[in-house]
């Protein structure tokens, strides 16, 4: 699959990986009873361990690069007398999720794109291993005492960026408080205003359940009736959606009866039918918008009413962006739904 993708939001995390040294060649001289002078016996050292990245098809974002910013592979050993070479030092392999672009932090230079599961990149090479003395042993020289250091492992400062694609989706007619919930739930800023069609482009947030969760939560266009037929929805609309497991369906609940909640729900279906089969099968939840207009016996009534109107498989969700009233609940809920998906 093509993961890159121009606009969108970007995750960055910048990262430093070392490669070890190269291990130092040894001094050493053959010393027996029936060889008093065996000659230069000094052992080469390891070469040093490389950093590798390698794109791992599980991972979704740059978020665990919060714990841990650096990745340090292992020195190679020194080599030993009886001409005994040292061990290379163990490599190192970071994880990175696919889509990833790698950058050169200090001059800027892209060193890969990582877009398919399995792909490895080098990039910190492994110090070369330092010669023990039995490497200089020549016609000329039977004893010599030289040996050479191992070479320092590369070093390099990396900036790793990702283009996010949305986890899951807030679809639904226009004016029912999509742009308001995604601005009460997460960083993003969309045009929140009381009348349709505020959002023209799919917008997308951040959502932080807590240090370690998070995913990312598309505001998709008002869909009206006919929207399927061109009204509105360019391609933007399906290319934020391809990785997206879970669809919200919007529906303002403050100025409506029970079955109307119902029809409506109906007709925004219709319309993703019509728009894409492969939306059509998405699972999808119920979510009733603008539960802080309603006194709170109200609103448990009306969710109660709706809720028997609905299939019993279908999870059902009140929020209030403006209050945030069960807001909280509804992104956990997400995130625990997200986190089971495959
Ligand atoms: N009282 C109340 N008003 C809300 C709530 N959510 C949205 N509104 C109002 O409803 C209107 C539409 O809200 P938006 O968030 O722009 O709706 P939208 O679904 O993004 O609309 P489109 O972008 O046109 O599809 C605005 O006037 C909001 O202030 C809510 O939870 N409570
Ligand atoms: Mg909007």
């Amino acid at each position: 699959m093509d993961y890159a993708i121009q606009s969108g939001l970007i995750d960055e995390a910048l990262v430093h990986v070392q490669a070890g040294a190269g291990g130092r060649g040894c001094l050493s001289f053959l010393r027996t009873r029936l060889r008093p002078k065996g000659g230069p016996d000094g052992g080469d050292g390891g070469d040093g361990g490389s950093v590798w990245l390698l794109v791992d098809g599980s991972l979704r974002d740059l978020l665990h690069f919060r714990q841990r910013r650096r990745f340090a592979a292992e020195d190679g050993r020194s080599g030993g007398g009886g001409c005994r070479s040292g061990r290379r030092g163990r490599l190192v392999e970071v994880r990175v999720p696919p889509g990833t672009r790698v950058y050169d932090s200090s001059t800027g230079e892209l060193l890969g794109d990582m877009t398919s599961v399995g792909l490895r990149l080098l990039v910190a090479r492994g110090g070369r291993h330092g010669l023990g003395n039995a490497h200089f042993k020549s016609s000329t020289n039977r004893a010599p005492r030289s040996v050479t250091m191992g070479i320092a492992g590369e070093g390099r400062d990396l900036r790793l960026e990702l283009c996010l694609l949305a986890d899951a989706a807030l679809v639904g007619f226009p004016n029912a408080g999509k742009s308001t919930l995604l601005r009460a739930v997460s960083a993003a800023r969309p045009r929140v205003a009381a009348y349709p069609f505020t959002t023209l482009q799919p917008e997308l947030g951040v959502v932080e359940v807590d240090i370690l969760t998070r995913f990312v939560l598309a505001d998709i266009p008002g869909l009206i009736r006919g929207a399927a037929s061109g009204m509105g929805l360019g391609h933007a609309f399906l290319r934020h959606l391809r990785r997206t497991s879970l669809l919200l369906h919007m529906v303002d609940a403050s100025e409506s009866s029970a079955q109307d909640i119902c029809a409506s729900l109906g007709a925004v279906e219709q319309e993703l039918t019509a728009y894409s089969q492969e939306l059509a099968v998405r699972p999808r939840w119920v979510v009733l918008s603008k539960l802080d207009v309603l006194p709170a016996d109200e609103g448990a009534r009306l969710c109660g009413a709706v809720r028997t109107l609905l299939p019993e498989s279908l999870p059902m969700y009140g929020v209030s962006g403006v209050s945030g009233q069960g807001c909280r609940e509804l992104m956990a809920a997400v995130a625990a739904h997200l986190d089971a998906s495959p």
